[in-house]
């Protein structure tokens, strides 16, 4: 009876069904319109015995179960289970035998999944499916193998070595599955230290490039175009596994030359990339004239790999590198910049004023970076207050303050108010100076005799925060006569500090009554070399030098003559004048007044030409230094 019944109800058109088992065995036939199918066999599991003929009377392919065990007992009997129980019972008895139903499809394929890239040494199971159409079917046998065994060993069981750099390929074929269309991936095995690519090909100084590979990381000796290139970052592709795929990121610096290649340099060897293009400026250029402008910075911009490019403007001086930056709130900020070839061509500053322009010209018709008057500036040797320079009457000229060349800068800036800043860093000769007639501070840049043509590399550090290398005094910050510290005279001030190299501490202070006026600062730092100018404040004409300290023989003590001073305004500048940060103590006195005797006026003239002479001998013996085989 249901042999026949079923014969007749089930129509041989294929079809599929899912259905969801309450053991939580999907099953799957394929092959029948299956809810027909069961419907009928929920009626034969009701009026029929288990034994049937079913399996004669559908047209089916297969049988599937997902996830598909291998055909085990216990597969078939969690079959039993269903409700269809009786029916499937007989049916997977056939089907299910541990042996695929017959091939009868021409949609079946095998499916080998992905196989993640290899490095030598890696071990893994490969995996696989007969499909027929997008399902798995069940119980279907896969054979393994590889193309080259050198390459990749493959076992029968889809065990798979990577034994070797190389590339093979990875096939499954179904085993019982005549017409199984098989499935085949090319692996590459990599190295354990392989550099796979590099990007971009064309870089500037100070940009990123990134290499892409196998065993790269930071400890890696790298160089650019033969310059030592500075580690930026690195990726790895899984970060629990970190010595194997990942992004290597390194600064383009200076002076790679125009066709560059990277190198790494690590235990296991050397890795060279493909040739990549270096354009010879900074990713900040064009900025000699006209500032690159970092725009508001919320917390810092840093680049190591950055260059001088030693190109001359079209008034034969040298360019320098400008740049300005925005602070929105009120806040600590410390500018850095520094060079390995700076020395006596060295000069960074920082001002809230900086204009170019060709109208500010210099007697050879250059030029010049001018501080507008009521302006101010900070860095070694550049000090204008309200943008004038200092006068020495006893040179009759203008200047500022006399400190060696650092070969970096580092500028603290406490409690800068919100606006725009300007960073100016000059590599050429030349340097700062005051131009009476024009009421600016200037900067001239002049050509370098040295005539080197080779990029030079520098840095940039603009950070929001206080960065000293000593702790800062209470009255920092006072780096400028905007900001001076009114002091008493006389007073002992203790535990102030040059912070960093050529912080600069201005105090004021008023005499109502001409005084002959001794300053004197006790360093803690013995090799430190801190200098005194006292300077009449007769603004908004001029600023007067009218006394001056340095240390004699030994640098720890500075002291000023004592010369009389007249009732007025003054300020005190502290200069570090070698750049080596030391505490000090600040002691005023106030010695019997006497006049001024000529012998010392002589004796001030003479002190500020010792410290002249001394400053022009750094000078020389720094350039010397840095002027040999580069
Ligand atoms: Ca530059
Ligand atoms: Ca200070
Ligand atoms: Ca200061």
């Amino acid at each position: 009876m249901a042999g026949g019944s079923l014969m007749r109800v089930l129509p041989r058109s294929p079809g599929k069904f899912d259905w969801q088992s309450p053991y939580g065995l999907p099953l799957f036939l394929y092959g029948v319109a299956l809810s027909t199918y069961l419907q009928y066999s929920q009626r034969l599991d009701r009026s029929t015995p288990a034994s049937h003929r079913v399996v004669d009377a559908v047209e089916f392919r297969g049988i599937v179960q997902r996830p598909s065990p291998r055909c085990t007992r216990r597969g078939i009997r969690g079959s039993h289970r269903v409700r269809t129980a009786a029916f499937l019972a007989a049916f997977l008895a056939v089907a299910a035998a541990c042996e695929v139903p017959t091939n009868r499809s021409s949609q079946l394929s095998v499916q080998l999944d992905s196989i993640p890239p290899l490095v030598s040494g890696d071990s893994l199971v490969l995996s696989a499916r007969v499909l027929a159409d997008a399902d798995t079917v069940a119980n279907a046998g896969i054979q393994f193998s590889s193309s080259d065994e050198t390459v990749l060993l493959v076992n029968e069981d889809g065990k798979l070595f990577a034994s070797k750099p190389g590339e093979a390929d990875v096939t499954a074929a179904a085993l019982t599955f005549a017409d199984a269309q098989a499935d085949t991936q090319t692996v590459r095995v990599r190295d354990v230290y392989e550099l796979d690519s590099i990007a971009p090909q064309l870089v500037r100084f100070g940009s990123i490039l990134d290499l892409f590979g196998v065993g790269l990381n930071q400890s890696l000796a790298a160089t650019i175009g033969g310059a030592d290139a500075i580690p930026h970052s690195y990726v790895p592709q899984d970060p629990r596994q970190r010595d194997r795929f990942g992004r290597l990121s390194l600064w383009v610096t200076p002076p790679a030359p125009a066709v560059s290649q990277a190198v790494l340099l690590g235990f296991e060897g050397i890795l060279i990339s493909d040739t990549i293009l270096v354009t010879q400026r900074d990713v900040y250029e064009p900025n000699d004239t006209t500032p690159a402008q970092l725009g508001t910075i919320a917390d810092s911009v840093f680049n190591p790999a950055l260059a001088f490019e030693r190109v001359r403007r079209g008034d034969g001086r040298l360019a320098v590198d400008w740049y300005t930056f925005t602070t929105t709130t009120p806040g600590d900020w410390t500018v850095s910049v520094w060079s390995p070839a700076g020395g006596s061509r060295f000069g960074a500053y920082v001002t809230n004023s900086l204009i170019w322009s060709s109208a500010v010209l210099d007697s050879d018709g250059a030029g010049l970076y001018a501080v507008a008057p009521g302006n101010w500036a900070s860095g070694a040797g550049f000090r204008p207050c309200d943008g004038l320079g200092f006068f020495y009457p006893q040179y009759g000229e203008y200047a500022f303050t006399f400190e060696v060349p650092p070969d970096s800068a580092v500028i603290a800036l406490k409690d800068l108010p919100a606006g725009t800043y300007h960073v100016l860093v000059n590599y050429g000769e030349g340097g700062p100076f005051y131009d009476p007639g024009a009421n600016v501070s200037v900067i001239a840049v002049f050509v370098d005799s040295l005539n080197l043509v080779v990029p030079l590399p520098t840095g940039l550090w603009i950070k929001q925060g206080y960065r000293s290398y000593l702790d800062p005094d209470r009255f920092e910050e006072n780096d400028h006569c905007g900001v001076a510290q009114s002091i008493s005279v006389p007073d002992t001030l203790e535990q102030l500090s040059i912070d960093t190299p050529h912080d600069a501490d201005w105090y004021a202070f008023s005499l109502s009554s001409g005084a002959n006026v001794q300053f004197t600062v006790d360093v803690s730092e013995n090799l430190a070399d801190l200098d005194t100018y006292v300077i009449r404040d007769r603004r908004p004409d001029s600023l007067v030098v009218v006394d001056f300290g340095f240390g004699a023989d030994a640098a720890a003590v500075t002291q000023t003559e004592g010369v009389f001073l007249d009732p007025g305004n003054y300020f005190l500048i502290v200069v570090d004048f070698l750049g080596l940060p030391s505490g000090y103590t600040l002691r005023s006195e106030i010695l019997p007044t006497l006049p001024p005797t000529p012998a010392e006026l002589q004796s001030l003239r003479d002190r500020l030409g010792a410290r002249r002479r001394l400053l022009e001998q750094r000078r020389e013996a720094i350039a010397r230094g840095s002027t040999g085989p580069r």
